[in-house]
Formats: C-alpha cells, structure tokens, sequence
C-alpha cells in the first residue's frame, strides 16, 4: 500500500513512521511530505531511504492512504486534492473534526462509523482521544450524565518549540525560544490553545465537543479545564464522571480492564497508580485512582493518562487505517 505522511518531519509524523514501522502496516511504498525547505531530506524506514516530497509531488502519486499531522491549514487546502485522486485522508489537525460531514473515530468506540465514502477522517484531540477510549465502557454499562475533566498536558502537545523552552528553563536558560508567554519550568498554565467569548479555551471545547460527536450522543454534558505542565511523557486527567444509575466499583474496574487499549493500573495502597513516565512511548489509555465520589450520587472519579504523540495522535490515526484495511474500506 502506498502510504503518504503528510507532516513527515513534524513530532507527530515522525511518531507516525514510528509506529507505521512498528505494526507493520502494509506499506509497500513510503512517501515522506513535508514543506519544500524539506524537500529530498532523507528519512529511514524500516532500513530503507525515502527522500521527502511536496504536497503536488505526492498527489501525483496517488497514495492509498495519507496521515497528515501538518497543521489546519494545510489539512483545509490539501486533504480535498487527495481524495480528488482516490486518497483515504487520516487528519490529526482540527480542521476536519466538527465538519458534520467527516467522520471523527477513535476505534475502540466509534470505528463502526466508517464507510468506503469516508475519504477524509478526522482524528480526533489528543486530550480527547484518551477520555473517551476510558469513557465508553462505562458509558454503555451506566449511561453517562456528565464528565468534569481537568486535564494536566504535556508540553509534547504543543511541539518542539516548546519542549526546547522546557529543556532550556530546565537548564537555567530563561531567555530563549519561547512556545508560552510564561515560563513552563516550575510553573503550569492555565491556559491551552486561544480563549474564546464563553471564557473557555480552544481545547476545553474540543473535548466538550468532539466527545458528543465520538460517543455519538448529544446528551453528554462535559466541562472541561486544560492546563499544561512542565512533563515530557503524556498527558493526564482527573476525570469525574456522573451517571444515569448507579454503579458498582469491582464492576467498574472490571469493565475497564476487559476494554481493549486500557489498563488499570489501581492499588493506591503500594503507591501504583498511571504517571506520564510509564505511559510515555505506549499505546495504551492507563487508568487508576478509581473511587467514588463520596459527595454525589452515582458520581465516580478516575485518573487517565496516556503518551499524547501515540495513542492522542500518531497510533490513533494508524489504527484508524489498519481498521479500513481489515474492514476492506481501503486498499
Ligand atoms: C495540546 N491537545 O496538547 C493539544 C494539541 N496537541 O497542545
């Protein structure tokens, strides 16, 4: 299969070759794409040279699937001339998520959703990704009123301007390159993405919104606060989850362990519970700190973390076209 990475030299499409290598996707043939300063750099996968191609390069050879993680713009102006020539489109950017029209898939809930028609899929929020993939097996045992996230996200998700201001700060250098207004180091901000009117950010409202669009039902009320702190290895979230009934916690646990891509990680009383240092480089949604919320009713709180480069980008997309691949959708 002749498999496009549009955003080849990026954090996350670097991830994608990555985790294309390491699930042996059935790439017969690679094209690397990025912006014409990278034009002919050379990337390696799986022990053979690629050189990196533009956008116009690539579309004239008609890639089966293309994974772009290159920002809104690009996905916005580009992904329509793919599928104009019969390319399967995965995009990690916003572009595509709320466009009523586009499917939004994280396949451990929603991968039924696709068809052979879906030529450009959204991937859906890092920071959501994770919540659902931990929501769903609750919400179809107990049917979920509302979900109060406060999440704790790593500067990955920013790119790697910001991991540079991080290991700067860290080294004492305060005067250089900076992704934040404020100092990350020592610090955290309350702040990810542009604030809108409602005073809520851009990424609190994705996770509102792309989680209805996900768990495909509307009646889900989220509210979110997303903040990021000074850690490299993922991103993690204090969720608290009401239900329509009520729940029991062994239930709970067990729900969540027999989910595929979860793993309960739950015995505060030897110290274990999920960190973004254990998380870092898996593909897995790890959760823990699973206890009722002794102040409401049918009300469960819950920590989640998972590496937000893999599962919150680069394998969620890859998962997303090995799901057509086996349905026969692409390919
Ligand atoms: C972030 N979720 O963490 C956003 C985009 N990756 O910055």
């Amino acid at each position: 299969m002749k498999v496009a990475v549009v955003g080849a030299t990026g954090l996350v499409g670097t991830v994608m070759l990555k985790v294309l290598a390491e699930r042996n996707f059935p790439v017969t043939e690679l094209i690397p794409v990025a912006s014409a300063k990278s034009k002919g750099k050379e990337i390696d996968f799986k022990g053979k040279k690629y050189k990196v191609v533009t956008v116009d390069e690539a579309i004239a050879m008609k890639p089966d699937v293309a994974l772009f993680s290159a920002g809104g713009d690009t996905s916005k102006e580009q992904a329509p001339k793919f599928a104009a020539v019969g390319t399967t489109v995965i995009d990690n950017s916003s572009a595509w998520r709320m466009d009523p029209t586009k499917k939004l898939v994280v396949p451990e809930v929603n991968a039924d959703v696709l068809t052979a028609e879906d030529k450009i899929i959204a991937n859906p929020n890092c920071s959501t990704i994770q919540m659902v993939v931990a929501l769903k097996p609750l919400h179809d045992e107990y049917k979920i009123k509302r979900v109060v996230v406060s999440t704790y996200q790593s500067v990955t998700g920013t790119g790697v301007k910001a991991v540079d201001q991080l290991m700067n700060e860290r080294k004492g250098i305060m005067d250089g390159p900076m992704a934040y207004a404020y100092p990350i180091d020592l610090n955290v901000i309350p702040q990810i993405d542009v604030f809108q009117d409602n005073g809520y950010t851009k990424e609190e409202m994705k996770m509102i919104l792309e989680t209805k669009k996900i768990m495909g039902d509307d009646s889900i009320r989220v509210t979110a606060t997303t903040v990021r702190i000074p850690v490299m290895g993922g991103h993690s979230e204090a969720l608290n989850i009401e239900f329509e009934n009520d729940f029991d916690l062994t239930k709970v646990r067990e729900l969540l362990a027999a989910t595929s891509g979860v793993i309960v990680v739950d015995d505060p009383a030897n110290a274990k519970y999920p960190m973004p240092m254990d998380a870092h480089e898996k593909d897995e949604v790890f959760v823990g700190r699973i206890r009722r919320d002794e102040s409401q009713d049918n009300t469960l709180n819950m920590w989640c973390v998972a590496d937000n480069l893999r599962k919150g980008a680069a394998t969620n997309a890859v998962q997303i076209a090995e799901y057509l691949v086996s349905k026969g959708l692409i390919g």
